[in-house]
């Protein structure tokens, strides 16, 4: 039995008027001369449907990756493979303006305490999130069951969180992205960076959920930023604990962390002034949490319990989605 979550076809709901099948077709025109998907991905956690990739998206998706990866190990205890691109270029903008006009992001909030001191964190970015670990997988009717028993997690096994499929329009990259690495991935997380000022510290994807030398693949889209890796501390002080390396990824690059790379090294988007910045970058990473705590920890710190938040193509923003709350 397959481990991982699936797409939920069985689960589509009915498009909307708008998104009607046409007869012979796919894919519908609407008023403005969009073309829109036909099928949407739905679940009862999702605050409302994402559509499938449009065939012209999807038809040269298809010949991904763009370029042969080139193999970054040259710093101690550093693996990384970087895919400038892995998206094909013509559609690069499509690919970025579906994902961020139809997903549901948030902008978590929450507490952190150290020692006495409680500190509130605004997360400096929007983000969502799809998967469920290895434990784990949803059955056809979209419910989570254990993935040995087929049996609802109950008792100390049941989830706190309401974990989500992870849609057709990424799961088509994250299948596109196992065939091209050979590392099996559960979760999908998505950062949107509205501009300049939104970021990531310096952190390490190395919690123990995710198994020893995890392999991360990490695909941006829309505006250039620099991606800063540094390595961890050592009592050798190493220059690149110092001088930090920077990539500067592009519209449709992929690089892939391995080996000890987590381990031993931090990485971050640091904010910056005006400029490509300000256009807005969207951040794909796919991961393999291997237990239940992943699960929460990634619901948690990427969904949260506040608001929904939708692009709005008029206002050329994040507004608050005034369908409700949290799925
Ligand atoms: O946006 C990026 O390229 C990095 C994202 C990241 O480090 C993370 O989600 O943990």
């Amino acid at each position: 039995m397959s481990k991982r979550p699936r797409t939920l076809d069985s689960f589509f709901s009915p498009p909307a008027t708008k998104r009607s099948r046409q007869a012979g077709g796919d894919t519908s025109k609407v008023a403005n001369g969009e073309t829109t998907p036909s099928q949407l991905s739905n679940h009862p956690t999702y605050p409302f449907a994402v559509p499938h990739l449009p065939p012209e998206i999807t038809d040269i998706l298809n010949f991904a990756p763009a370029q042969e990866a080139r193999i970054i190990n040259d710093r101690p205890d550093l693996d990384l493979l970087y895919f400038q691109p892995y998206i094909p270029k013509e559609i690069q903008r499509p690919l970025f303006d579906f994902l961020r006009r139809e997903f549901f992001f948030y902008k978590v909030q929450y507490k952190i305490k150290r020692g006495p001191v409680e500190t509130q964190i605004n997360t400096p970015r929007y983000t969502t999130v799809f998967g469920l670990d290895e434990t784990s997988i949803f059955n056809d009717a979209g419910e989570v069951i254990d993935s040995a028993t087929g049996k609802p997690p109950s008792g100390k096994d049941a989830y706190t969180c309401k974990p989500r499929p992870i849609p057709e329009c990424l799961d088509m990259l994250r299948r596109l992205t196992e065939n091209t690495t050979g590392s099996k991935f559960n979760f999908a997380l998505v950062n949107y960076y509205a501009s300049g000022a939104d970021s990531i510290s310096y952190h390490s994807d190395d919690e123990k959920f995710l198994g020893p030398d995890p392999c991360i693949a990490s695909f941006t889209l829309g505006a250039k930023r620099d991606f800063l890796l540094r390595h961890k501390k050592t009592p050798a002080a190493h220059p690149s604990e110092s001088q930090p390396m920077k990539l500067p990824l592009a519209s449709g690059d992929m690089v892939l962390m391995r080996g000890k790379t987590q381990s031993c090294w931090e990485h971050s988007i640091p904010k910056r002034k005006g400029g490509e910045a300000e256009r807005g970058r969207i951040n794909i990473t796919f991961r393999r949490a291997m237990t239940k705590g992943g699960t929460a920890n990634y619901y948690r710190y990427n969904v949260g319990d506040g608001g929904v938040f939708k692009w709005d193509g008029g206002r050329g923003e994040m507004v608050a989605w005034k369908g409700g709350e949290t799925g």
